[in-house]
């Protein structure tokens, strides 16, 4: 008798979905890695020339030196043992060290249930993505059966109050405000005793992106975490920073900042669809050593998912066309 394969569990119904729209929007189809590169290869062996072509093609897509050069030792090394013989193994070849670098990173958020309210803090520059996050992160707590609180700590904009409420009615969730210009200490330390009288499952808490400057920026950020700890010392249990990914190398500056500022637990890279080409995910990993707990891939609430290292590999390796039965279509 045969045993027939394992069904693929529940929560992995949704990544065929994620994944071809990863595939189609990082670098809108093809890659910038390995465009052109059976071109390069056709009738020539692998060799230091195809080599240096690639490690340009890293750098200036934002892989940084430190994981290029790392990259780089990887397909040396294995084309000196005459392992890569032609495009496709060295193509695999890459998929694979990239993964490498990527896969310590990929770490999912779970939610504690003996945290009660697990709080997320959520943190990060100007048009980051902060609050589109919060409402897609929110949808996806709901559609797993968590009840959600949704905080408006961001009061420096009137607008951004208003944004989250839409969020918050798009995912069912409750919402606390208070005016714009009230003190966001004073919104999320009622926020999170709110929660807790309502036995909400997850809050979640906007802040504002922009102050007066950066410093009074990280002041007010300690200040909320200072406050939320009053309520419940554990908390904050996630510090979600939001990173735009067209930052470049400029997402990690700004990583080192609130890392030092507020001790930052997992990491939402967004607007991977935009001019983006993943390169900085990369350089990410290999610098930080932060979770990766989320990749966005566009404005709307199923635009977002868990960060898979072998498949966003695959995705910036292959472009969109990578077929059936390559890294893309793992578990
Ligand atoms: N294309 C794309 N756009 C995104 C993504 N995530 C967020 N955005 C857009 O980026 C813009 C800024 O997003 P917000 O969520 O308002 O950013 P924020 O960090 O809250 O900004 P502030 O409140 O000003 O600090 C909005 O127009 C979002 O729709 C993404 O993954 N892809
Ligand atoms: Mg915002």
């Amino acid at each position: 008798m045969f045993r027939r394969a394992p069904e693929p569990a529940a929560a992995n119904d949704e990544k065929p979905g994620f994944f071809r729209r990863l595939r189609a929007r990082l670098n809108r189809g093809d890659s910038w890695l390995t465009t052109d590169l059976a071109d390069l290869v056709r009738g020539r062996e692998i060799d230091a020339a195809i080599l240096e072509e690639l490690e340009t093609r890293l750098i200036t897509a934002d892989v940084g030196l430190e994981a290029t050069t790392r990259i780089l030792d990887d397909l040396r090394k294995r084309v000196a043992r005459k392992e890569l013989t032609d495009v496709n193994a060295l193509i695999a070849a890459l998929r694979e060290s990239i993964t490498r670098i990527l896969a310590p990173c990929a770490v999912p958020l779970v939610i504690d249930p003996a945290r009660h309210p697990f709080v997320i803090l959520v943190v990060g520059v100007n048009g980051a993505g902060k609050t589109t996050t919060i409402g897609k992160l929110a949808r996806r707590c709901a559609d797993e059966g968590h009840s959600v609180l949704l905080a408006a700590g961001d009061t420096f904009r009137a607008a951004a109050i208003e944004q989250l409420k839409v969020w918050a009615d798009r995912s069912g969730s409750a919402f606390a405000a208070q005016g714009a210009g009230a003190d966001p200490g004073a919104v999320v330390f009622d926020a999170l005793q709110s929660a807790r009288a309502r036995g909400t499952d997850v809050l979640l808490a906007d802040t504002a992106g922009r102050l007066h400057s950066q410093s009074h920026l990280m002041e007010e950020l300690k200040k909320v975490k200072r406050v939320l700890q009053r309520v419940d010392a554990s908390a904050p249990h996630e510090v979600l920073l939001v990173l735009d990914a067209n930052q470049g190398q400029n997402a990690l500056a700004q990583a080192q900042q609130f890392r030092e500022a507020v001790g930052v637990t997992g990491l939402v890279l967004t607007k991977l669809d935009g001019s983006a080409r993943g390169g900085i995910v990369i350089a990410i990993a290999q610098r930080l050593k932060i979770p990766i707990r989320y990749i966005g891939v566009g404005e709307a609430a199923e635009d977002f998912g868990e960060f898979d290292a072998a498949a966003f590999a695959a995705a910036l390796v292959e472009g969109a066309h990578g077929g059936p039965g390559q890294a893309g279509a793992a578990p």
